[in-house]
């Protein structure tokens, strides 16, 4: 493997304050103190830590940059079709550790920064993670591209390069507080800027009639310039690009404003330019209709769709070939925007009759919805769409009559209804396949959220349940388990996760047990430590780690679970000296900043809390913590070191969920409810190893039609009168005794999402999982039998799956 730059071993030979230690992978070593000396400028005794980052990152960048040129040219050479993902989200989190480990390269980096007196560990959490995402839908597309990387799929991920990301969260007496994140304030080490590769992206203006054609006549225009971030796959066989685009003013700067004395507006067009990659939205799931909102969308789709037209014109001339060789993916309606401005760029900019260019984009088109719930489907008052997009809003009722003109639906099907574009409607009509991201869910797209659809477009909705690569999210997290895994059954089963049912042979191996509980209380002792670090609070590691780290949603039921934990310790302190299995509660997550709900839930966890963790009755049994800021790096930290993973979403709600699957893949069982790809786990799991509880989609449903259906379930439960009268008396905020009077209320009399009604259920399913606990044989057996059994939630399956059903791009390795 290593071979290159002999002359840097010359370049180096001076340098012998630091020969003295023996030279361990030599290639390596000297490739980082070049990158140090040469494009850092930095002598190493005077190298921070971040110097010793950068310079191992160029050195380790450069490893890349060979299978990223050979995959690219072979891509070319056998005139590939090409994946575009097009997301308006990338949750990466950080590279330069998941870069060492697929190149093989992790124990050389550790012994040779070693050698230079650095300890690796620290370099690699020295890097900010790159948080250009929300929550699951950002982080399934980061796997997609690790994974079309090591499946050798070729692919362009094509998003925004937000200057800062997912805000920082603090806590300030227990209340969120948002921070800029600042990402960019450092050299950021993986990319290269493409300056030459830049578009022109128009906005407003009018459209005109000319030779009695139509032409759009912009009223503003900005840059789109590119820059280029390789992908590495498993083994660096393959390596793939993310293209992120950054605004900038088409007019760099008004030279005569400025001579007049005018400097601020002067400045005004880069200042109006920069905003659009300024900032992520950062609302998961409350979805607002923002005009800069819908200027980002255009901007990365119209810049992404006309760098896939100048790649395609560049050994292509008939544009009705790009089907063959062009597949784009609708990561959600984000980029919905796509099927107009494809038509536009076909059939205005390149000649194409209307009709060809409409069935040329559906073969290339295909899209993700990520979700039912009704505040997070798109639309646009015509209003502002077409303020902002004059022409595609004319291309958009063009393809609303041609649908109907088309496919005589019954029923008036409306892309364009109420005085709005609904861009679910949109997608599906541009797009030759819709999926769903689980079973359960594509389910619901078909018969919910889209049956009039469905029934005229039969077979265009199929089911791709999502995945997680099991390179980031065991292999490199969990070393112990990892190294433990390749001891039992041998390598492979990294890049053929299946191989993981061989697991299965040794689960009743005492011996084998006793390993695999060793590589979980590992991770639990260094996460113990670091809680004692990070949030004060002192936690054994020989009680049940028990997470739920997600989104800050209703839906989501974090309210759930700290009411339920209110009513454990309500009843540890009825009964102190029972056989109670400790507990550590840990929570983990952000609100939106604009969603008061949830907001207020993350207030309550933290004053219950901080009442529980100081309660001397309580001490050894039960801990809540709550560590600020949750992000991919600490998912990587948490989730290894989880005992219990909480998956208890009401049901119907969760399109899929991806933490899921990392919490079985690192042998936590679920506490759960049948939504989403729950379902699909516990179907590969098998119910002995999974604690199933509460309301089917169909049940809850159901529930939901009796309005005093909240009521009913608490005044029917002791354990839940109990708890909501401590919070009402105020036992969790004695300094405003009526701080949650509000939320009380609303379990009573306004309970959508349905907690009291599943309290009971998940009440007794959290002592079934106490009394699995406390029989280490029988709890390690189902710990392994859920490593064991997550093979199926390999993103490369997945990808695999979208490859042959949604692309038609054959398997290459
Ligand atoms: C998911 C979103 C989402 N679904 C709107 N929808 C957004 C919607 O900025 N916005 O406006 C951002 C994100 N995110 C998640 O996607 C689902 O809730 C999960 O269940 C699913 O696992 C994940 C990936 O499919």
């Amino acid at each position: 493997k290593v071979t290159r730059l002999g002359w840097i071993r010359n370049v180096c030979q001076g340098d012998d304050n630091l020969d003295d230690q023996r030279l361990i992978p030599e290639t390596l070593r000297a490739e980082v103190l070049r990158h140090l000396t040469y494009t850092l400028g930095k002598d190493a005794p005077n190298a921070s830590i971040y110097d010793w980052r950068m310079a191992l990152s160029y050195a380790i960048r450069d490893h890349i940059v060979e299978p990223w040129f050979a995959a690219t040219r072979r891509t070319w050479a056998e005139d590939r079709k090409r994946v575009y993902y097009l997301s308006m989200e990338f949750l990466i989190g950080r590279i330069l550790e998941d870069a060492t480990v697929n190149l093989g390269l992790r124990d050389q980096a550790q012994e040779v920064m070693a050698s230079l007196g650095q300890d690796f560990s620290q370099i690699v959490e020295d890097e900010p993670d790159a948080a250009l995402g929300n929550g699951g839908l950002g982080r399934l597309a980061a796997c997609f591209m690790e994974s079309m990387a090591t499946v050798g799929c070729p692919a362009y991920g094509y998003g925004i390069r937000y200057e800062h990301g997912l805000f920082r969260q603090r806590f300030q007496n227990g209340q969120q507080i948002e921070a800029p994140e600042d990402w960019l304030r450092q050299t950021h080490p993986w990319e290269f800027a493409r300056p030459e590769s830049a578009y022109t992206i128009p906005f407003k203006g009018n459209v005109e009639t000319r030779d009695g054609k139509p032409v759009w006549v912009p009223g503003e225009t900005v840059l789109a310039s590119a820059h280029d971030t390789p992908v590495i796959g498993w083994q660096g066989k393959w390596a793939n690009t993310l293209r992120l685009w950054e605004a900038l003013p088409t007019q760099m700067f008004d030279l005569e404003r400025f001579n007049r004395g005018d400097y601020a507006a002067a400045a005004e067009p880069e200042a109006l330019a920069r905003t659009l990659s300024r900032v992520l939205y950062p609302d998961d799931t409350t979805y607002q209709g923002k005009e800069l909102r819908l200027k980002q969308e255009f901007f990365l789709t119209s810049a992404a769709l006309q760098d896939i037209l100048r790649r395609f014109k560049n050994g292509h001339s008939n544009l009705r070939d790009l089907p063959k060789y062009v597949a784009i993916q609708m990561n959600d309606t984000h980029p919905a925007i796509a099927g107009p401005e494809l038509v536009r760029l076909l059939s205005d900019e390149n000649g194409l009759p209307f009709e060809e260019a409409m069935e040329t984009a559906q073969a290339c088109l295909g899209y993700t919805n990520h979700t039912l719930l009704p505040e997070a489907l798109e639309r646009w008052a015509t209003f502002t769409f077409g303020a902002v997009l004059p022409r595609h809003m004319q291309i958009v009722e063009q393809i609303d009559s041609w649908h109907r003109r088309t496919y005589s639906p019954p029923h008036y099907i409306g892309i364009v209804k109420h005085q709005e574009v609904r861009m679910g409607e949109l997608a599906f009509v541009m797009a030759h396949k819709v999926n769903g991201v689980s079973a359960l869910h594509s389910d619901l797209v078909k018969k919910n959220l889209f049956p009039e659809l469905n029934r005229l477009h039969p077979g265009r909705i199929i089911n791709q349940t999502n995945g997680v690569t099991p390179r980031r999210w065991l292999k490199m997290a969990n070393r112990p388990l990892a190294d433990l895994i390749t001891e039992t059954i041998g390598d492979g089963w990294e890049a053929d996760l299946d191989k993981l049912r061989g697991l299965e042979a040794h689960v009743d191996d005492a011996a084998f047990r006793a390993k695999f509980d060793k590589s979980k209380r590992a991770n639990k002792v260094a996460l113990a430590a670091w809680i004692k670090d990070h949030c004060g609070v002192t936690v054994s590691p020989d009680a049940l780690f028990d997470v739920q780290v997600k989104r800050i949603h209703e839906y989501k039921r974090q309210l759930l679970n700290i009411l339920q934990t209110v009513s454990h310790w309500h009843a540890i302190k009825q009964d102190p000296t029972a056989n109670w299995v400790p507990r550590v509660k840990i929570f983990g997550g952000k609100s939106a900043p604009g969603y008061a709900v949830a907001k207020e839930i993350i207030h309550f966890i933290n004053d219950v809390a901080t009442v529980v963790n100081n309660d001397p009755d309580t001490k050894d049994l039960l801990k809540i913590v709550y560590p600020e800021n949750y992000n991919v790096s600490m998912a990587e930290r948490l989730i290894p070191a989880s005992d219990l993973s909480e998956q208890i979403s009401t049901a119907g709600k969760e399109a899929s969920g991806t933490g899921n699957m990392k919490f079985m893949m690192n042998g936590a069982p679920t506490i759960g409810t049948l939504d989403g790809a729950n379902v699909e786990i516990l179907q590969e799991v098998g119910a002995e190893n999974f604690f199933l509880f509460g309301l089917t989609t169909e049940e809850a449903m159901k529930r939901r039609e009796d309005p005093d259906q909240s009521r009913k379930a608490i005044e029917a439960s002791q354990p839940m009168l109990d708890v909501l009268q401590m919070v009402a008396e105020g036992r969790f905020s004695p300094d405003q005794k009526d701080r949650y009077h509000g939320l009380v209320h609303r379990v009573w009399h306004h309970d959508y999402f349905l907690v009291a009604a599943d309290f009971d259920a998940y009440n007794a399913a959290q002592a079934k999982v106490d009394a699995a606990y406390a029989d280490r044989a029988a709890w390690v057996r189902m710990a392994a039998m859920n490593t064991a059994r997550s093979g199926f939630f390999s993103s490369d399956r997945t990808i695999r799956s979208y490859m042959s059903e949604i692309w038609d791009i054959p398997a290459a390795i």
